[in-house]
């Protein structure tokens, strides 16, 4: 095991690695890792090692890592939406889920909502901290109603999708950053099982927390909603 690094030196060598990373671009690629895999601390308080990763614009970034051990491993999923109220809509919610057996670092990843008329993003929610294993995180929102919309959990430093629901029809190419990416799982959730605005309740995993990838499997509409707890049915 390596020894600790106290915060400020962390610092330090973050800064470090962004330079070295940087000049790196010049001179060849082998010092972009010289300083990656150093323990360090994220910002949510978690240990991690540095990495050090070039965007899709060729930018070189580095990043202090959450590095669960392999028996405390995260699993984050988007867990609930309630996006449409009887009347006028307000009051919506997406609640994230930890259904994993370690805490899962929030920072750098963000609820994307995507328009399914053109594909593109209409709103972005940054998330910060961390959440525990088995704790829920509710974002306040009122998304939009669907024929089809949709939501991704992204994670904004490798610009890919950690979890996704296409509801009330299918996006199949969501613009987000600069790749397009899926936004159905498995087989799209048929577009009759969505929120409703003349009952209340939400979308929801059925039973909670459970992701088979497979958005017709795992998805359904309960008359009640269950913003911060474990889904009702
Ligand atoms: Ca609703
Ligand atoms: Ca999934
Ligand atoms: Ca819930």
């Amino acid at each position: 095991m390596k020894a600790a690094v106290p915060r400020r030196s962390r610092r330090v060598v973050a800064l470090a690695v962004a330079f070295f990373a940087l000049a790196a671009g010049a001179a060849g690629a082998q010092r972009q890792s010289d300083n990656a895999g150093s323990p360090c601390t994220t910002a949510s308080g978690l240990p991690g090692t540095i990495v050090v990763w070039p965007d899709s614009n060729g930018v070189v970034k580095s990043w202090c890592q959450y590095a669960p051990p392999s028996e405390a491993l995260p699993v984050l999923v988007l867990n609930e939406i309630d996006y449409d109220q009887v009347g006028a809509d307000a009051g919506g919610f997406v609640e994230l889920y930890n259904a994993g057996l370690g805490p899962a670092d929030l920072e750098g990843l963000a609820l994307v909502f995507v328009d399914g008329a053109n594909g593109g993003e209409y709103l972005r929610k940054r998330l910060r901290g961390a959440l525990g294993a088995g704790d829920y995180r509710v974002v306040l929102v009122d998304a939009q109603n669907g024929s089809p919309d949709g939501v991704a959990l992204y994670d904004t430093r490798y610009e890919g999708v950690i979890d996704a629901l296409s509801y009330e029809g299918a996006i199949e190419r969501a613009d987000i950053g600069a790749f397009s990416h899926p936004l159905v799982e498995g087989t799209a959730l048929p577009a009759d099982v969505a929120d409703s605005n003349t009952v209340p309740g939400s979308l929801g995993r059925s039973p909670n927390g459970s992701d088979t990838d497979d958005s017709a499997t795992d998805w359904a509409f309960s008359t009640t909603a269950t913003p911060g707890r474990a889904n009702a049915s």
